[in-house]
C-alpha cells in the first residue's frame, strides 16, 4: 500500500530489547539451580562453536544491576528476558527454590524502578535436565502438567508486577533442531514421528499456560513467540507458488494457527497423515486449544529473515544439519522436505556473514500475513543483525547494524500504516551474549561485552556501541529520529 502521509508508531508503542536466560545470565550452578538439558548438550564436543557454553555467558546474573542502569540511560521501554525453569525448580518438578525465585524477583523489581516494562518468556529452550531422565522431556505428555505448574509458579509470584507474558519461545526452531536436525537438545535427527507428538506437547503447555494465566490474571497480556521466516515463491512457475504453498502449510501455519485458532492447517494434517506421522491427540485437547487461542492477546514474532520456495523433487534434497556457524560466507546449504520444497537463496537479497538474508521489507509483510490471516496485534519480539564487532580506542562504531535497525524500523512504521498493531519492537539483543551455535564471536547487542569463545578470555566489561546512542534518540523520538 502506499499512503501519503505516514501515521508513525503509536504513542505506548515499546521500544524494547530481548534476551535469553541461557545466553546471559552465566551462574549456571548458583544458588541451587538445577541442571539443564543445555548445560548438558554444550558438553558433548562438536555440538556448538569451539565448545562454547553459558556457564559463565556474559555473568548477566551476578551484574544485571548495571546493565538495567543502562537499559534505563538508554531510555528502554520494555526488556524482554527468559527465566531459567532449573533456577525455579532445579528437578523440573517438586521442591521448588526461592533463590531462584528471588533473582527474578529482584530483576523485575530494578527494571520497574527505571519504568522499564518487564516481558517475561517462560520458556527460552532451556530444560531441566532432570525432566529428560525422568520421562525423556517434550516427548512426554508429563510435561505438560509440570510445564503449567512451574509456568503457574510464576504468574503467582511475578503476576501483579509483570504483564506481558510470552509461553514459549520459537517452538518451530527448538523442536526441528531438536528432533530433526540434531542441532538441539536431545539431538536427534529425522524423528518426524516424535517431532509432532512434542510439538503437540510444546502446544498443550503453551495452552494450558495461557488458560492458568487468565484464570489468575484476566488483564494479563499473553501470546507465544514464533520464529516466523515469510517465504517467497522462487518465481512464477504454479508448481513453485505451490511449493510456497505447502511451505506456508508445514512451516509457518501449522504454529500460528494453534496459536491464534487452536486448530491444525488442514492440507498439513493430511499430509502428516499420509506419512504417518500425525501426533496422538487425546480427547478434549482441541477444546483446550481453541479455548486458549481464544484469549491470547498478541502474536509474538522473532524476525530476522525471509526464504524462497521451490518445487524440490521426491530426489531432490533433505534436511540437514550443515548450516554456517562459523561465520563464513556462503557456506550456508540448501535444504529443503523430497516432493514438496527447497529453499534455495535469495538473490536479490544481501545476507548477513551467517548466511541469513537481510529483508526489512519482509518484516513489514510478516505484520501485514499476521494481521490478515489472524487479525491479531503483534508484538516483534526478536529482530537484529549478528555480526564481528571490534573495539577501537575505547568505542565500538556498529553503522551496519545501525543501518539494519534503521531500514527494519521504517519498514515497521509502514506496517502500522497499513493497519497492523504493533503493540513493541523489542531487538535482539541488550548486551552480547552467546548465540547458541555460534558462540560470542556472533555479537547482536548494543553493548558490547569484553569476552571471546575462552571461558577465561576477557574482563566482561561493557561499552555501548554506536547503536546504543542511536536507538536512545530512536525511542526519545519515538521512531521519528532515525
Ligand atoms: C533466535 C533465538 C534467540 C537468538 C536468535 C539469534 O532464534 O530465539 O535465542 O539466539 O535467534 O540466533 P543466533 O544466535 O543463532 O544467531
Amino acid at each position: 500500500m502506499y499512503f501519503k502521509e505516514t501515521k508513525g508508531f503509536p504513542k505506548d508503542f515499546l521500544w524494547g530489547r530481548a534476551s535469553a536466560a541461557y545466553q546471559v545470565e552465566g551462574g549456571w550452578d548458583a544458588d541451587g539451580k538445577g541442571v539443564t538439558n543445555w548445560d548438558k548438550f554444550v558438553r558433548i564436543p562438536g555440538k556448538t562453536f569451539k565448545e562454547t557454553t553459558g556457564d559463565k555467558a556474559v555473568d548477566h546474573y551476578h551484574r544485571y544491576k548495571e546493565d538495567v542502569k543502562l537499559m534505563a540511560d538508554m531510555g528502554l521501554k520494555t526488556y524482554r528476558f527468559s527465566i531459567a525453569w532449573a533456577r525455579i525448580y532445579p528437578n523440573g518438578n517438586g521442591e521448588i527454590n526461592e533463590a531462584g525465585l528471588q533473582f527474578y524477583d529482584n530483576l523485575i523489581n530494578e527494571l520497574l524502578k527505571y519504568g522499564i516494562e518487564p516481558m517475561v518468556t517462560v520458556y527460552h529452550w532451556d530444560m531441566p535436565q532432570a525432566l529428560e531422565e525422568q520421562y525423556h522431556g517434550w516427548e512426554d505428555r508429563r510435561i505438560v502438567d509440570d510445564y503449567v505448574n512451574y509456568a503457574t509458579t510464576l504468574f503467582k509470584r511475578y503476576g501483579d508486577r509483570v504483564k506481558y507474558w510470552i509461553t514459549m519461545n520459537e517452538q518451530n526452531i527448538f523442536t526441528s533442531f531438536g528432533w530433526l536436525k540434531g542441532m538441539h537438545p536431545p539431538g536427534k535427527e529425522n524423528d518426524m514421528k516424535t517431532f509432532y507428538q512434542v510439538n503437540h506437547h510444546a502446544n498443550m503447555a503453551h495452552a494450558g499456560a495461557v488458560l492458568a494465566l487468565k484464570e489468575l490474571y484476566p488483564d494479563a497480556k499473553v501470546g507465544a513467540s514464533f520464529a516466523y521466516s515469510p517465504c517467497y515463491a522462487f518465481d512464477r512457475k504454479p508448481e513453485n507458488a505451490m511449493a510456497k504453498a505447502d511451505y506456508d502449510d508445514l512451516q509457518n501455519y501449522w504454529w500460528m494457527d494453534i496459536y491464534a485458532y487452536g486448530r491444525y492447517p488442514k492440507s498439513a494434517w493430511a499430509y502428516l497423515e499420509s506419512m504417518g506421522v500425525t501426533p496422538d491427540i487425546q480427547e478434549g485437547d482441541m477444546e483446550i486449544l481453541r479455548k486458549a487461542a481464544s484469549l491470547v492477546n498478541f502474536m509474538g514474532v522473532n524476525y530476522y529473515q525471509t526464504c524462497v520456495a521451490e518445487y524440490n523433487p521426491i530426489d531432490g534434497v533433505g534436511m540437514s544439519n550443515a548450516m554456517n556457524t562459523t561465520g563464513k560466507k556462503g557456506t550456508a546449504q540448501v535444504q529443503g522436505i523430497p516432493g514438496l520444497y527447497k529453499n534455495p537463496a535469495n538473490d536479490f537479497l544481501p545476507t548477513t556473514d551467517w548466511d541469513w538474508t537481510i529483508d526489512p521489507m519482509g518484516l513489514r509483510m510478516c505484520c501485514r500475513d499476521i494481521t490478515s490471516r489472524y487479525a491479531l496485534p503483534i508484538v516483534i519480539s526478536e529482530n537484529g543483525l549478528g555480526a564481528f564487532d571490534k573495539v577501537e580506542d575505547g568505542q565500538v562504531h556498529d553503522p551496519y547494524r545501525i543501518a539494519y535497525l534503521k531500514a527494519h524500523i521504517e519498514e515497521l512504521k509502514k506496517a502500522c500504516d497499513d493497519g497492523c498493531e504493533v503493540l513493541a519492537y523489542c531487538t535482539w539483543s541488550y548486551t552480547d551474549l552467546l548465540s547458541w551455535l555460534n558462540g560470542y564471536q556472533k555479537r547482536y547487542g548494543f553493548v558490547y561485552v569484553d569476552r571471546e569463545e575462552d571461558e577465561n578470555s576477557g574482563t566482561l566489561n561493557r561499552i555501548p556501541k554506536d547503536s546504543y546512542y542511536w536507538y536512545q534518540k530512536v525511542i526519545a523520538s519515538n521512531g521519528e529520529d532515525l
